[in-house]
Order: structure tokens, then C-alpha cells, then sequence
């Protein structure tokens, strides 16, 4: 029992260091610290001082080195969320970008018709809508399977017309109001 005590007792004096050994609250880097009381096998991982150029996204910065309060602003990118550099709207369009929703000829997100209506700049053409757009000729006429026919032309029924078609008596045909 005496034995075990001194051995434990050597044990731990042995493990006892010096006066001078390294701490980690000794304000000098020694030992295997990296850098003062921190770093290496023994102490913590040093606290990195957020810099512009440190490569890593960090402190106020929006984008790695870049942006907040402390940085340079950061070069557009299609992801940054703000419609900058050659974007027509926000991370899409100009050369850079994925075409915009509303400019890819396609009905997407919430547009009524392909692009346009919804959150799209554009509103749908319609034919009473006072402009000529969509396939129309003329405004609000034209585009003979959705609006019908503009006054003047030639037509059998008043489904032919923007208007209506009414019939020449003489003949079989009429022309659109
Ligand atoms: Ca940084
Ligand atoms: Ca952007
Ligand atoms: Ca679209
Ligand atoms: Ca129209």
C-alpha cells in the first residue's frame, strides 16, 4: 500500500512541470503554440482576426473578402441575390446569367402566359387592353383566332371580328365594324 503510494506520488511529481514551462495563459508563444496562448497540441485554436484578404468569409463580409461595412464591394455574381453587374433582373440576364424567367419564351413561376403577367414586368396582351401587342395588327384586333378580325376586313360571322360582322345584304360576306 505504501509502495503504490509512493509510486503514485513520483508519478505525479514527475508530471509537474517547472515554473517556466509553456501555459496557455502566459502571454508568450512557447511551447508549440502557433501563435501567443493559442494554437498547437496543447492550447486552443487561435481566434482569426477577420481580414479582407484572408481568403475566408468572415466578420461583416457579404461574399469572401468582400462586401459589408469593412470591405470592397463584391464583384456581381448570378447568385448574389441583388441585380448588379449586366443583369437585367436580380442573377439572371446579360451575358453572365441564366436568361431571366420572364425573357426565356417559356411559361414559368407564376406568369399568365409565357413571360409576362404574374411578377413579370410585362402584363399579358389582351384584346381589350387598348395597345396593340401580343399578335395583334392593330390594337386590340388582328390576331384573328384570339381577338378577330380589325374593322374593315372581310368576315362571315361575328366571331371573325374584333367587333361585330355585319352582312351586306347583297352578299354572303361582311365587313368587321
Ligand atoms: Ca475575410
Ligand atoms: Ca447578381
Ligand atoms: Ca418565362
Ligand atoms: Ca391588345
Amino acid at each position: 500500500m505504501l509502495g503504490a503510494l509512493v509510486i503514485l506520488t513520483l508519478l505525479s511529481c514527475s508530471s509537474v512541470e517547472p515554473n517556466d514551462a509553456p501555459t496557455c495563459f502566459d502571454g508568450i508563444q512557447n511551447g508549440d503554440e502557433s501563435a501567443i496562448d493559442c494554437g498547437g497540441s496543447v492550447c486552443g485554436v487561435c481566434k482569426v482576426e477577420a481580414t479582407c484578404s484572408d481568403g475566408v468569409l468572415n466578420g461583416n463580409e457579404s461574399g469572401i473578402d468582400c462586401g459589408g461595412p469593412d470591405c470592397e464591394l463584391c464583384a456581381p455574381t448570378c447568385t448574389d441575390g441583388l441585380l448588379n453587374g449586366d443583369e437585367t433582373d436580380i442573377d439572371c440576364g446579360g451575358p453572365d446569367c441564366d436568361v431571366c424567367q420572364c425573357e426565356n419564351g417559356v411559361l414559368d413561376g407564376d406568369e399568365e402566359e409565357a413571360d409576362c403577367g404574374g411578377s413579370c414586368p410585362e402584363k399579358c396582351p389582351t384584346c381589350d387592353d387598348g395597345i396593340q401587342n401580343g399578335d395583334e395588327s392593330r390594337i386590340d384586333c388582328g390576331d384573328v383566332s384570339i381577338c378577330g378580325r380589325c374593322s374593315g376586313s372581310i368576315c362571315n360571322t361575328d366571331m371573325d371580328c374584333a367587333t361585330r360582322c355585319p352582312f351586306i345584304p347583297s352578299s354572303r360576306t361582311g365587313r368587321c365594324e
